[in-house]
């Protein structure tokens, strides 16, 4: 019997990385890093008794960069962020790797630190050439239009706050060999940048993961130093080394969810129609490049969300600064681009004097329209989700109820809003959208699945093995998920994009398929009927609707004795994609998934503290593979969503020093916070392009946080009136009570 992992983690017996049996002789890291934000490392001393490595021990390439080479696993004369690291220190213990740590001196030649993307860009310090992306004509669009909006927005990052920080063992083998178990979404990236260090083919180094304690994105690249540096000191040491980040260390040393600041400039007709759009995106990108391209580029194309907007020009800019590289994290720069669009629609209905809703539903994505990237609006249902919300939650009502409260109280005043979403489904990579299967079938019936996905807590491995159940037609308990590992799934994409569960899936369900036409097959020779009178279901062999007496276990072990593989390999490969970057055109996306969410809230005006009452959703799941997985998935990325624009704040000052680097300054949502989730389901929605016709769901319900901010931005005008605001994330009651303040006392 195998259980699942919901099973494992109540009682809890998942096991992760630091939970893993060390072997014997295993000596312990710690990682010596920048305390400053830029400058030059004049000297560092190492006592003769403290084992360390520096980039001068690396034997092949001290480069870790993936899209862009401009990563050093160790910095060389220059360091770029607090954080950086500089040397691995190793001892037979932690605490003795620690304390020889700190008996390392060095000495710094401080630069200026430049940690704002608009400076940045003003110093020509970018990380790659800026991005456009355009369809018709804004500028004459805009001498038509009755209204046209300018400002700006500022947009907060995120720390990742995975529950298992970064970890990782390696153990050194023979023939220069490493074996790694690494907290990563992409065991090839480690792979790939552990061969590069050590300068040996990738054949040498073998990663396995288990599972994570969540990764969210940011253990996408940024779990690759880590593991890279282990087995680094393992290779140098030729022993196992273990490498785990403490809270702090991780919160100072690893990247974020990106910084945005945006101009934006927005032009309507009276009737609410939005004829124009510009936008430009100065991304954060910390001091290397990581994954910040490939996000910036899902800005561009999440910049109209759920409208169609016939001229529009965007233009992204990524920004080196100062700070830790920042990365991937759920959404993947989407949630940036719709909370520009959405501030900008906001602001145009206090310009108008109507409600943001108005302008929204009149410009929500029909089907036969066109992104703005050239890609046709396929099975829209943003709409159909729209109008859910009055059917099966009565906004309207709720509506008329907000506005009896507030003409009723003086103290409180409660606010609502509408978000529908719009995300693309694939890596916008083309490449990336590939993964591979290995089922084995042993004798005894049971069954070993081994796939490119990484379990990380959004019920990946449970899919899968409902896929291949289905499939083949036994019981759920037969199936176990073996680990990620590079020798089972070669050069495999990270767990990321929310396709994991699509592409794995869908190689799996090869996989499974194939095997199962190969025992039909079987039975039927076994029984002496052609195979096509064979059916494979409820762990049982039948002929037509009879039960052959044969049950599943039999007929494997039958199959095995006739010499009949049991084994089977499949690869899948997404269909009808397309992006041509000459002139940013294309179909990106394999399909789109797409929701809308009514967020009611409510705020105490002299204190500026608040509460998210009500988050009220109808969502596109297709056809759900299991809901229990899919509602938890959309009430996380909810709350995630919320506590990106609300409570977290991530706090630097001018130095590049992260202020805000323990849980007691860096507030999350707790059980206290989160509000009432009413999940619809959406339905008669079917996905041609996800197994069973199921839809992606890892990071689209994210966004529906954007509601949040934007419900109570309505509660605070609620109080202060149809007043302008600076549109700046995150809302912490701080700043909610900044702008309660703008309140205009009349004297009695
Ligand atoms: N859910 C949990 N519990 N833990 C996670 O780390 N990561 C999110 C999302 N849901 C995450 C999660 C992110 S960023 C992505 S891209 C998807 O899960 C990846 O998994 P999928 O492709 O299987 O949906
Ligand atoms: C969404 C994603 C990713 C993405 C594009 C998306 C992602 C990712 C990459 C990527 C791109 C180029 C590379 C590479 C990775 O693109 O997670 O190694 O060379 O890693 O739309 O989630
Ligand atoms: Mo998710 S940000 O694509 O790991």
């Amino acid at each position: 019997m195998s259980k699942n992992e919901i099973e494992k983690h109540v009682k809890g017996e998942s096991l992760f990385v630091d939970d893993f049996t060390l072997p014997d002789r295993t000596w312990f890291a710690s990682i010596l890093d920048s305390p400053i934000a830029h400058g030059k490392i004049k000297h560092i001393n190492i006592p003769a008794d403290v084992r360390a490595f520096t980039y001068r021990d690396i034997p092949g390439e001290n480069q870790i960069g993936n899209i862009i080479q401009d990563e050093h696993l160790l910095a060389e004369e220059e360091v770029n962020y607090i954080g950086e690291p500089i040397a691995i220190v190793v001892a037979e213990t932690q605490e003795k790797a620690e304390a020889d740590k700190r008996r390392i001196e060095f000495e710094f030649e401080e630069h200026e630190a430049v940690t704002e993307p608009r400076e940045a860009f003003r110093r020509g310090m970018l990380i790659a050439p800026p991005v456009i992306f355009s369809i018709g004509n804004t500028e004459e669009a805009f001498n038509q239009c009755d209204y046209v909006i300018e400002d700006k927005v500022e947009i907060g990052g995120q720390e990742h706050l995975y529950l298992e920080t970064q970890a990782s063992i390696a153990i050194p083998g023979e023939d220069e060999s490493v074996k790694i178990y690494s907290s990563t979404q992409s065991p090839t990236a480690v792979q790939r940048a552990t061969a590069k260090v050590l300068g040996v083919a990738m054949n040498k180094v073998e990663v396995d993961v288990l599972r994570l304690g969540g990764g969210f994105g940011g253990k996408e690249d940024q779990a690759t130093p880590w593991a890279a540096m282990c087995a680094l000191a393992a290779s140098l040491l030729n022993k196992p080394v273990k490498l785990r980040l403490s809270r702090q260390e991780d919160l100072r040393m690893t990247g974020k969810r990106h910084p945005y600041s945006a101009d934006y400039k927005i032009g309507l007709t009276k009737e609410g129609k939005i004829l124009a759009y510009e936008a430009t995106f100065y991304q954060n990108a910390g001091a290397c490049a990581d994954l910040s391209t490939a996000i910036l580029e899902r800005t561009m194309f999440h910049a109209t969300n759920s409208y169609f907007i016939p001229n529009v020009k965007t233009t992204g800019i990524s920004c080196k600064t100062n700070l830790p590289p920042n990365t991937a994290f759920r959404g993947f720069g989407g949630p940036q681009a719709m909370f520009v669009i959405e501030s900008a629609i906001f602001k145009a209905a206090r310009q108008m004097n109507v409600e943001p809703y108005e302008i929204q539903r009149k410009n929500l994505l029909k089907e036969g329209d066109y992104f703005y990237y050239g890609q046709k609006v396929e099975r829209c249902k943003v709409g159909k989700c729209w109008e859910g919300l009055e059917k099966n939650f009565v906004v309207s009502k709720k509506i008329e109820e907000i506005k009896k409260f507030n003409d009723s109280n003086k103290l409180f005043k409660k606010g609502f809003a509408f978000i529908p979403i719009t995300f693309g489904i694939s890596f916008t990579s083309k490449f990336l959208n590939q993964a591979s299967a290995l089922i084995h079938i042993y004798t005894d019936g049971s069954v070993g699945v081994s796939t490119a996905a990484v379990e990380m807590g959004q019920g990946v491995n449970e899919k899968i093995r409902i896929i291949v159940a289905k499939a083949l037609g036994i019981s759920l308990n037969k199936i176990k998920m073996e680990t990620t590992n590079t020798t089972r799934a070669a050069n495999t994409s990270p767990t990321a994009a929310s396709s994991a569960a699509d592409l794995n899936g869908n190689a799996a369900l090869i996989a499974a398929n194939e095997l199962k036409k190969r025992l039909t097959e079987t039975a039927g020779r076994i029984l002496k009927t052609p195979g096509e009178n064979i059916a494979i279901y409820k762990d049982k062999v039948w002929v037509g609707e009879k039960s052959s007496g044969i049950n599943w276990e039999e007929l494997v072990n039958r199959a095995y004795l006739m010499r009949v593989s049991l084994t089977e390999q499949a690869f899948y490969a997404t269909p009808d994609i397309h992006f041509n970057r000459s002139v940013n055109k294309g179909r990106p996306f394999a399909y789109h998934v797409f929701g809308a969410a009514f967020v009611v809230s409510k705020i105490d005006v002299l204190r500026g503290v608040y509460e998210i009452e009500e988050v009220n959703v109808v969502h596109d799941y297709g056809e759900s593979l299991n809901i229990t997985i899919d509602k938890g998935q959309t009430e996380g990325g909810i709350v995630q969503g919320i506590g990106w624009l609300t409570l977290e704040e991530l706090a630097q000052n001018e130095e590049g020093k992260l202020l805000s680097n323990s849980l007691s300054t860096y507030k999350i949502p707790d059980i206290y916070f989160t509000p009432k989730i009413n999940i619809h389901f959406l339905e008669g929605s079917k996905n041609p392009y996800g197994p069973f016709k199921s839809k992606a769901i890892g990071e689209p319900p994210f966004m529906y946080g954007i509601g949040a901010y934007f419900s109570l931005l309505s509660a605070i005008k609620a109080y202060v009136g149809n007043i302008d605001f600076k549109i700046h994330s995150p809302l912490t009651p701080e700043r909610a009570l900044s702008l309660l303040s703008k309140k205009k006392l009349v004297k009695a």
